[in-house]
C-alpha cells in the first residue's frame, strides 16, 4: 500500500514544516485538533496504522486495543514513561523514540536552573523591572564554584549536565541504578547519603515506576536548607506535596523544575516563591532540536512502511 494511503494518528503535533511531510506521505489524523477526539478516533480506528506521541500524551492500553491495526508508536521525545510496553509488545507494535538529538539541550536547561538559582537571576530580573534598583540592596546569591553536585541518573543527558558543571569548578557525584565503572566521579547507592553530601541535587533519570518519588520528603530532609534541587527529568520522580511542604518550611534552599507532577499543572504555593525558578518543560524546546527530533519521527515512520530498520527503536 502507498504511504499516502496509511493512516497516521498524531495525538500531538510536530513542528509545522515536519506536519506538513507527513501529510504528503501519509493521512495525517490531527487528534489533538478535534473537538470531539472519542469521535475522531472512532471513525479511523480501524485505518490508523502508527501513532505520534509525545511524553504528554498517554499511549495506554485501552488506545492501543481500540486499534487493531497499530503497528508503530514513533515518540516525539526521548522518555518513553507514557507509552504502555506490556500492551505494545503483546501485538509486536514496534516503539521509538528520539534519543541523543536533545541531550545538549536539555542539558543546558539544567545548568541555566541551576545557576538562575544559585545567582537568584529571575528574582534580579524582577528586581529591576519593578524599580528596586537604587532604592534597596539585592540580595546575595551563592556561587557553585567547589560545590558538590549530586546527578541523579548518570545517562547522557546526565553526563552532558556533568560535563557542564566540571567547567563550572563543581564537584560531581552520582547516583543511578548501578557504578558505572568507565565514570570516575563517586557513585552513591543511596539517594539519601548523597543528598546529604550535596549542594545541588539534579535530576536527569528516567521516568516510570523504578524512579517513582524516588526524591521523597527523607531525601529533600538530608538536602537540607542550603540545598537545591533541579528536575529536568520527570515530574513523577519527585514526591510534589514533599516538594511543597520543604520548601514552604524553608527545608531546602530553592528548586528549579523544568517538569511537574501533573503538567500542565504547577502548586500554586510554588508560583509565590523567589527561591523558586519555574519552566513549562522545554528542555528539548529549541527550532533545530525540535525540527530533526520531527524528521527522526519521520525517517521512523518511512522506514517501518519500507521494511527498513528503524532508526531509533525502543522496543
Ligand atoms: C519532550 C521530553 O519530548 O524528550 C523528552 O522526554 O520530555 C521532551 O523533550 C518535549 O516536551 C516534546 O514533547
Amino acid at each position: 500500500m502507498p504511504n499516502t494511503q496509511r493512516t497516521v494518528l498524531a495525538l500531538s503535533p510536530l513542528l509545522p514544516p515536519e506536519m506538513a511531510k507527513l501529510e504528503t506521505r501519509f493521512k495525517t489524523v490531527r487528534l489533538y485538533n478535534e473537538s470531539d477526539p472519542e469521535k475522531a478516533l472512532q471513525a479511523v480506528k480501524n485505518d490508523v496504522v502508527g501513532i505520534i506521541s509525545n511524553p504528554a500524551t498517554p499511549v495506554r492500553r485501552g488506545l492501543i486495543e481500540a486499534l487493531p491495526n497499530l503497528e508503530i508508536v514513533t515518540q516525539f521525545g526521548v522518555g518513553v514513561d507514557n507509552i504502555d510496553f506490556e500492551a505494545t509488545r503483546e501485538r509486536g507494535i514496534a516503539v521509538t523514540n528520539t534519543p541523543d538529538v536533545l541531550t545538549d539541550d536539555t542539558a543546558d536547561i539544567a545548568v541555566s536552573l541551576l545557576l538562575s538559582l544559585s545567582r537568584r537571576i529571575c528574582e534580579a530580573d524582577m528586581f529591576v523591572r519593578v524599580g528596586k534598583w537604587g532604592t534597596t540592596p539585592m540580595p546575595l546569591g551563592v556561587t557553585p564554584k567547589g560545590k558538590t553536585v549530586g546527578i541523579v541518573g548518570l545517562g547522557r543527558i546526565g553526563k552532558a549536565i556533568a560535563k557542564r558543571l566540571v567547567a563550572f569548578d563543581m564537584r560531581v557525584v552520582y547516583h543511578g541504578r548501578k557504578q558505572k565503572a568507565e565514570l570516575a566521579w563517586p557513585f552513591y547507592s543511596d539517594l539519601e547519603k548523597m543528598a546529604a553530601d550535596c549542594d545541588y541535587l539534579v535530576l536527569a533519570c528516567s521516568g516510570g515506576p523504578d524512579t517513582y518519588h524516588i526524591v521523597n520528603a527523607r531525601v529533600l530532609e538530608a538536602l537540607g536548607p542550603k540545598g537545591y534541587l533541579v528536575n529536568v527529568a520527570r515530574g513523577s520522580v519527585v514526591d510534589e506535596e514533599a516538594l511543597v511542604d520543604a520548601l514552604v518550611n524553608k527545608r531546602i534552599a530553592g528548586a528549579g523544575l523544568d517538569v511537574y507532577a501533573h503538567e500542565p499543572n504547577v502548586p500554586d504555593p510554588l508560583k509565590t516563591m523567589d527561591n523558586v525558578v519555574l519552566l513549562p518543560h522545554i528542555g528539548s524546546a529549541t527550532v533545530e532540536t525540535r525540527t530533526i527530533m520531527g524528521e527522526i519521527v519521520l525517517a521512523n515512520l518511512e522506514s517501518h512502511f519500507s521494511g527498513k530498520p528503524l532508526i531509533t527503536k525502543v522496543a
